[in-house]
């Protein structure tokens, strides 16, 4: 954090944008994310311990050597199994929410009802295929019965085993699932049931506890990630490689500036598509500005920038992660904020009150005190919403201040990596990436995902792990606000090719792509998922058994909890940091970073330590090379 040690000053960010910036608002007395973690130390170690159980009246209680059970009678073990499961359980939802809001829209856009268009026809008519809707229907009538199929698996019971887990899961991995009996049913009936368990003295068990954590993990993976994922494509067309900017310099202080914040691409897709009619960019001239620009930030950010070339034409680049969003308004030049979903955090009120910015919850699950409600996101009246938001960010612009601040940095990117691009630009085979596999140019392949968080130098961890990854020649994949942290670095820029060892950095120049590859947004995590499934068949093994590993190296909040048991679940090893909140409960640490690989050939690895956590990881690829007869690297040296 920023103090002084040593005479040196640590930063508390690894990116010069976003260090400027924060000098820039201490100077101006406001308060910030970096202050307020830094006011809460130290933190309460029961609560990191994850032996802190608050669920009734007679707690907190907190596990001591003197009390070594909550008054129930609750052990550590429990205490910390259900709170990871409670956890679980809230990533599900959210991501449960992101995907029927998808399936009404795509229902919504096949009755016309909506400014959207259908955009991947083919993509369509696969998916209405597999789940036995035919592929022969009209474009309108096989969107409402996607729709209608999604939406009616989210609600089933959780007796009926969810059929686009047993569509879409590999074979081999049903076969595990169903053994333990984690094979889940609807994802509300899941929730309630994993909530039911966490209620105060139903279930005790802390194994029974962790295997619904997988299952909810699963649910998450097949449901909240890749169902939103497919129908996105079908909606607003499959990403695309594309070239765009990251950083706060991207924002320009002479136009209107409006940023999409948040998960959901809806409103966002909306507003780009409303700037089609010159009218808008006219008002913003007759204001004084040189026209309209839309920003990203954190996921929806990610879901514009990988669709820029299509349905999310004139996207005008990612700002940054979430811990950049107070400074992103304390550049004085944010004009709106369209906030969907997470992560809205509280702080950015308090901000936004000292400049000019609009702040504009677009979402009927986000609201934030003393800001009016009623501009919530429903498919039939986007296109008003769109039009009212972009009036409303002109009047904001004539309110500018003056006091702007842009930090000048930005990097070259390109994004939009997913299996259809991968595939064209591979000239439509993985067979060249495979080769690459297994004669060891790339070792491996590693999935740096998911979140950011104070608690070491922002984005240090994902960064450093990442270009340790690469310098050994592993192919390292992003998604979430790791992956604007990379971009932010310039590690998504094929010119940084050569930062990677000799092998990567070939299979890198002979195709111009980068050594990281922006996967985009949380839910495109589900994107790996259906890449590392492609490969293991392609292979013909279980995932389990691929050089591939997953890591959430600053990883946050419940969503990424949820994503991780899915890893877990998947058969890959899960590097997390920081610590997940199980080091009290024994037996919990145990199951999660041992035993739990005899059931599902995954487990989780804990490594504070970025360039420890890098090696662990190379470790885990060179032993699976092993196990599927591959060369290692110790066989590479001795040759
Ligand atoms: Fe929030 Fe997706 Fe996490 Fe970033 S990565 S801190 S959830 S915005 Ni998913």
């Amino acid at each position: 954090m920023s103090t002084v040690i040593d005479g040196t000053e640590q930063v508390p960010s690894i990116h010069e944008s976003t260090v400027e910036m924060y000098r820039h608002v201490r100077e101006r007395g406001i308060d910030n994310v970096f202050d307020r973690y830094k006011a809460q130390q130290p933190q309460c170690s029961f609560g990191i311990q994850g032996i802190c159980c608050q669920l009734c009246s007679h707690g907190p209680c907190r596990i001591t050597p003197k009390a070594p059970a909550g008054i129930c009678g609750a052990g550590p073990d429990m205490i910390a199994a259900r709170n990871l499961l409670r956890l679980a359980v809230h990533g599900a939802s959210a991501y449960s929410h992101h995907l029927e809001e998808t399936a009404k829209t795509l229902k919504a856009t096949a009755e016309g009802k909506t400014p959207f268009k259908i955009q991947n026809e083919a993509k369509l008519r696969e998916v209405a295929d597999v789940l036995g809707l035919g592929d022969n229907g009209s474009v309108e009538e096989l969107a409402v019965g996607v729709s209608n199929a999604v939406i009616s698996e989210l609600r089933k019971s959780a007796d009926e085993p969810l059929a686009l887990v047993e569509l879409f899961a590999p074979e081999s991995r049903l076969k595990v699932w169903r053994s333990l009996g984690i094979l889940p049913g609807g994802v509300h009936s899941e929730v309630r049931d994993a909530l039911v368990k966490t209620m105060s003295n139903v279930n005790s068990d802390p194994v029974d506890l962790l295997l619904t954590a997988l299952r909810v993990g699963i649910a998450t993976g097949y449901m909240g990630l890749v169902a939103t994922i497919t129908l996105q494509d079908i909606l607003f067309g499959a990403p695309q490689i594309v070239e765009s900017q990251a950083d706060l310099g991207v924002i320009d202080p002479a136009y209107v500036n409006i940023v999409a914040h948040g998960h959901l691409p809806f409103v966002g897709t909306a507003v780009l598509a409303a700037l089609d009619n010159e009218e808008f960019n006219q008002l913003a001239k007759a204001a004084g500005a040189a026209g309209i620009r839309v920003y990203g930030s954190m996921c929806t950010g990610q879901e514009l920038l990988q669709r820029s070339g299509t349905s999310a034409k004139g996207f005008a680049g990612q700002t940054g992660n979430w811990l950049n969003q107070e400074f992103l308004v304390a550049t004085g030049a944010v004009d709106l904020m369209m906030l969907d979903l997470n992560c809205t955090i509280p702080g950015l009120k308090d901000v936004a009150a000292r400049f000019h910015t609009r702040l504009v919850p677009v979402n009927k699950m986000v609201r934030l005190p003393g800001i009016p409600a009623g501009r919530d996101y429903e498919p039939e009246t986007v296109g008003q919403l769109a039009r009212e938001l972009l009036e409303e960010a002109i009047e904001a612009f004539k309110e500018r201040s003056g006091d702007i601040h842009i930090p000048p940095h930005r990097a070259r990117i390109v994004a939009g990596a997913g299996v259809e691009s991968i595939l064209g630009a591979l000239g439509g085979s993985l067979e060249p990436l495979l080769e690459a596999i297994k004669s060891g140019q790339i070792r491996g392949i590693a999935a740096v995902v998911g979140c950011t968080t104070c608690r070491d130098v922002h984005d240090r961890p994902s960064v450093t792990i990442a270009k340790e990854l690469i310098a050994n020649d592993v192919l390292v994949i992003s998604a979430g606000c790791s992956s604007s942290a990379m971009a932010t670095e310039a590690l998504m820029d094929p010119a940084t090719a050569d930062i990677a060892g000799p092998g990567l950095a070939a299979v890198c120049k002979s195709l111009g792509i980068p050594p990281v590859l922006n996967f985009g947004s949380c839910v495109d995590i589900g994107r790996i998922g259906v890449a590392v499934s492609a490969i293991a068949a392609a292979l013909g093994v279980d995932p389990s058994a691929l050089p591939v590993a997953a890591s959430a190296p600053e990883y946050l909040e419940q969503k990424a909890v949820a994503d991780g048991l899915f890893a877990v679940a998947f058969g890959l090893l899960l590097h997390l940091s920081p610590a997940p909140p199980v080091a009290g409960a024994p037996l919990v640490a145990e199951i999660l970073t041992g035993e739990v690989e005899k059931l599902t050939g995954g487990k989780v690895a804990i490594e504070t330590d970025p360039i420890q956590a890098a090696e662990l990881i190379l470790k885990h690829l060179e032993g699976k090379r092993a196990g599927l007869g591959l060369t290692t690297n110790l066989e590479k040296e001795m040759a």
